[in-house]
């Protein structure tokens, strides 16, 4: 069985999560859901950065430790991803002793091969805030968080080599032209980066402590990226006694980031994974943000609600296929209630709801529920059927370019073009005649057929939605193709997505 390995970044819990990293969490959801649907091995893996100098900082405003502090936010991730469907196969935290065991044997290891030295960082201190800051990061030559005065600072530091696998990161790059997408980032990330020369990035830190020792210089802490980065390889079980999965699952198909630290995945994280001699990953794909008005979405503007909040309101459904159809991928798109509302009525209750419950309503009405194949055909089925059969491959093409928007596109084709079937066949003029019986029966098929094929297709994408269509068809044949003889004995319908009255709801809540 081929295996497909997918990663979502892993957030900093330094306080709850907001719709932004739903969105790279959903479109990572929906990618591994396809691929398990198309019988690959999937191992889709998600999870929390835990240390450093700004968690330490949250703990200590909460008057709680780091680790109570970070467990909280870990526990209502864990919920939102639940309330989501997200269906991870595992949740790595950066506080796992399996994780810090790995990163401390692999600091270690580039230390000794000569790969990390010890050096000084210089750089402008709030000695109140204790934190670094550089030149552009100042208000007005004052420390960012407090307004006070900066000092220029040196800490021993260690750091990693980048300079030293430039022209090998070049080559690799150049010669691996699905390694960075979408292409534009991968143009950016040579000539605004590499090219212009890497400098070496600091690894370790004194001036915290919320962090991973160096396990052979204990004043020091694993910074950040090193410590962040290799997750992706440490919960396989990479320098472990038991690296199965490692061995199963690496080297990564997908990592999914946002556009602001494709840096680090293209750049830092290659060039430790060549220091260490393993593969790199097949692909890195940079997304664009969700904005509000603009704004991105973010903990330290603060300007978002509990994405729970959309869910009570909208469904999950809603919230998924709004994420996934709304913003072309790679792209940055803006997020709103009003969007929100309207993508659900147009192609969620609209379209969608509307066929089945239509269809199954006249299934009922017409035949008691039972349906089978009369093939009493007519032109415009020839049309019909083929747009039914050639779905699958139509999705898959899309999915494979990452384009998930296009992909449902290609579906709500063929739901719109089912609702025109309806209008032209006129299923109610046909039930006047008892001659027609025949061919009625023939549309009512056709379009059992095609809303089973588009809920089995959409399973990737509104998991919950496509099971309940599965149910009210009450069909189990899972071919996503045209069916000749099936049988459908359906239930009666129950409505998928109620029409939310934007104004009314807008007036109502406050969201
Ligand atoms: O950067 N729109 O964590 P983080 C789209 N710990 N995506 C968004 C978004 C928005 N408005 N806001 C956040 C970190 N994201 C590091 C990562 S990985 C080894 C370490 C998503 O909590 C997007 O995927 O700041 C972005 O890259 C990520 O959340 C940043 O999460």
């Amino acid at each position: 069985m081929k295996k497909f390995y997918i990663t979502t970044p892993i957030y900093y819990p330094s306080a709850n999560f907001h719709i932004g990293h739903c969105y790279t969490t959903i479109i990572a959801d929906a990618i591994a859901r396809y691929k398990r649907n198309k019988g690959f091995d999937v191992y889709f893996q998600t999870g929390t950065d835990e240390h450093g100098l700004k968690i330490e900082t949250k703990a200590k405003e909460a008057g709680v430790s780091p680790k109570k502090y970070v467990d909280k936010v870990v526990l209502n991730a864990k919920d939102l991803w639940k309330s989501l469907d997200i269906s991870y196969d595992y949740f790595i935290r950066t506080t796992d002793e399996n994780h810090v065991k790995a990163v401390q044997k692999i600091f270690t290891k580039l230390y000794e091969q000569g790969d990390i030295y010890k050096g000084t960082y210089k750089g402008l201190y709030c000695i109140p805030c204790e934190s670094f800051w550089t030149k552009t990061q100042l208000i007005d030559g004052k420390c960012p968080d407090c307004g006070r005065e900066v000092k220029e600072v040196e800490e021993e530091a260690y750091f990693l080599k980048l300079s030293k696998y430039q022209d090998r990161l070049v080559e690799y790059i150049e010669s691996h032209p699905d390694f960075i997408e979408p292409e534009s980032r991968k143009n950016e990330m040579i000539n605004n980066f590499i090219k212009p020369g890497l400098e070496d990035l600091c690894v370790s830190r004194t001036s915290f402590t919320w962090g991973i020792p160096v396990p052979f210089d204990q004043k020091h802490v694993v910074y950040v990226w090193l410590d962040a980065l290799t997750n992706y390889i440490t919960s396989l079980g990479y320098m472990s006694d038991d690296d199965t999965k490692f061995k199963q699952y690496w080297p990564a198909d997908l990592h999914l980031v946002g556009k602001e630290i494709i840096r680090f995945h293209t750049i830092v994280w290659p060039i430790i994974l060549m220091a260490l001699d393993l593969p790199l990953p097949k692909k890195v794909y940079g997304h664009g943000w969700l904005v509000i008005n603009g704004n991105k979405i973010s903990k330290s503007l603060g300007n978002y609600k509990d994405p729970r909040e959309y869910i009570k309101y909208f469904g999950v459904d809603a919230v998924r296929y709004f994420v996934l159809r709304e913003v072309p991928f790679g792209n940055d798109g803006n997020f709103s209630v009003e969007a929100l509302i309207d993508r659900t009525n147009a192609d969620l209750a609209n379209t969608l709801g509307n066929l089945v419950q239509r269809t199954i309503s006249m299934a009922n009405k017409y035949f008691e529920g039972k349906i089978s194949n009369k093939k009493v055909y007519e032109d415009i089925d020839n049309d019909f059927i083929k747009k039914i059969n050639s779905l699958d491959e139509d999705v898959s093409l899309e999915i494979d370019k990452l384009e998930i928007s296009l992909g449902l596109n290609k579906i709500f084709e063929l739901l719109r073009f089912s609702n025109k079937y309806i209008d032209e066949t006129m299923p109610w003029v046909l039930a006047k005649d008892e001659k027609s019986k025949d061919r009625l029966e023939t549309v009512l098929y056709n379009l059992l057929e095609s809303i089973r094929v588009c809920a089995l297709s959409l399973n990737f994408a509104i998991p919950s939605t496509s099971r309940e269509i599965i149910r009210q068809l009450n069909n189990k044949s899972s071919d996503i193709k045209y069916l000749e003889d099936n049988n459908y004995e359906v239930i009666s319908p129950k409505p998928l997505f109620g029409r939310i009255d934007k104004d009314t709801f807008l007036k109502e809540h406050d969201l």
